[in-house]
């Protein structure tokens, strides 16, 4: 069994590989993948949003960039769902099918192959199958490959998989374009805010001082779907998302703006699922919405997803956009580096909406310039 094991590389316990537990494990998973009842997926007819004639996020045509109508749809998404996707965003789609065919490919390699570039908890870059150290946490029903792309002095092909063999090319490919199209929507994203086009982008540390990693997602078939989650709920650490899904098989859940209720992601095909990550809340202050999400697993069908995360840099201080505070609405968040932000997400793995609440806590509860209200995440 030590293909589906990899306890030496700084995990508090040895790491299985779902896909070796979904092989394996027959009609029943195991209990450290099982959720408490609160947490379990909603896979009625009633979750099912648009395919249940519910409500669903927004569809944006982003095809004229520079037309007022485009970042106000942008805008009226990001404050109401924090969610939309996104089409004729400019990303050629053989580029799209060619870097979800590779990654396909690497997740159908042996076990062998994949061990070579398991992670470790210093860096998650590699193949991992947990987010968090605590020992005995629990797990979710998902494999991931972690890899960072800016900046450049991050990026490594020698951690990349070298099979299949396209993957190195179509990956690096792929990155460039989602990065123009990452850079047209903070445009999009500024502008709706009655910002000048760049400021968001100043504020990320401008064009070339940004960050971007990606996680590709592989959730192979649950026998109890109902019971666990592929991602559990959680808003994303950085500044935004662009994810890549199977055309075909749903999985991600959105809380709605509708009392909270969980919506389920109809995919439109070659389209990008944007979302506003909480970086970005903090720069609009909380005008965009770092909205929850999770993902439910399927007992039918395997499912990829490509999840492109674009951050700041990640040592400028990011606090609301001084253009967005007045007396009537103050800064409702402190000061504080994405470097230090993550180190909680690291630590403690994805919570929920948590880490952002505990921030505007202590905002709210001193004054913006008390130096205790921008204490490291890890304390909080
Ligand atoms: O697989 C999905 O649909 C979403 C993945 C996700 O939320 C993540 O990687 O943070």
């Amino acid at each position: 069994m030590t293909s589906c094991f990899n306890g030496g590389a700084g995990w508090p316990e040895p790491v299985v590989r779902v896909q070796a537990v979904s092989d394996t494990c027959g009609a029943t998973i195991p209990e450290r993948y099982v959720k408490p009842l609160s947490e379990r997926p909603s896979l009625s007819p009633a979750a099912a949003g648009g395919a249940g004639g519910g409500p669903n996020i927004p569809v944006v045509d982003l095809s004229m960039p520079d037309a007022d109508a485009t970042s106000e749809a942008v805008a009226a998404a990001c404050r109401e769902w924090g969610f939309f996707q996104a089409v004729n965003h400019g990303v050629r789609p053989e580029l799209l099918r060619s870097a979800r065919a590779a990654w396909r490919g690497f997740f159908r390699q042996p076990a062998e192959v994949r061990e070579r570039y398991a992670n470790s908890p210093a860096t998650y870059e590699g193949y991992g199958s947990r987010l968090g150290t605590a020992k005995g946490g629990p797990l979710d029903w998902g494999d991931y490959y972690f890899l960072h792309l800016l900046p450049p002095s991050l990026k490594s092909h020698d951690k990349w998989p070298s099979l299949p063999a396209s993957l190195r090319e179509a990956t690096e490919e792929y990155g460039e374009e989602v990065v123009q199209l990452c850079r047209r929507v903070m445009r999009l994203l500024s502008t709706g805010l009655g910002l000048e086009a760049g400021r968001l982008q100043a504020a990320f540390g401008g064009e070339g001082g940004e960050g971007a990693c990606m996680r590709v997602n592989f959730y192979p078939r649950c026998p109890q779907p109902e019971l666990t989650l592929g991602v559990a709920a959680h808003s994303d650490p950085g500044g935004m998302t662009m994810l890549l899904v199977d055309d075909h098989v749903r999985g991600l859940q959105v809380r709605s703006p509708d009392a909270g209720k969980w919506i389920t992601v109809d995919p439109v095909p070659d389209a990008f699922i944007f979302n506003i990550g909480d970086q970005i809340q903090v720069l609009s202050n909380a005008a965009y919405k770092s909205v929850e999400h999770r993902v439910a697993v399927s007992a039918a069908e395997e499912r990829l997803s490509m999840a492109f995360f674009y951050n700041p840099r990640s040592d400028l201080p990011i606090a609301p956009m001084p253009e967005l505070v007045a007396p009537g609405r103050p800064a409702l968040y402190p000061e504080m580096t994405f470097d230090e932000y993550r180190v909680f997400i690291r630590q403690r793995g994805l919570a929920g909406k948590a880490q952002l609440q505990s921030l505007q806590a202590k905002a709210t509860a001193a004054p913006a310039d008390d130096p205790a209200a921008g204490g490291s995440p890890s304390s909080s």
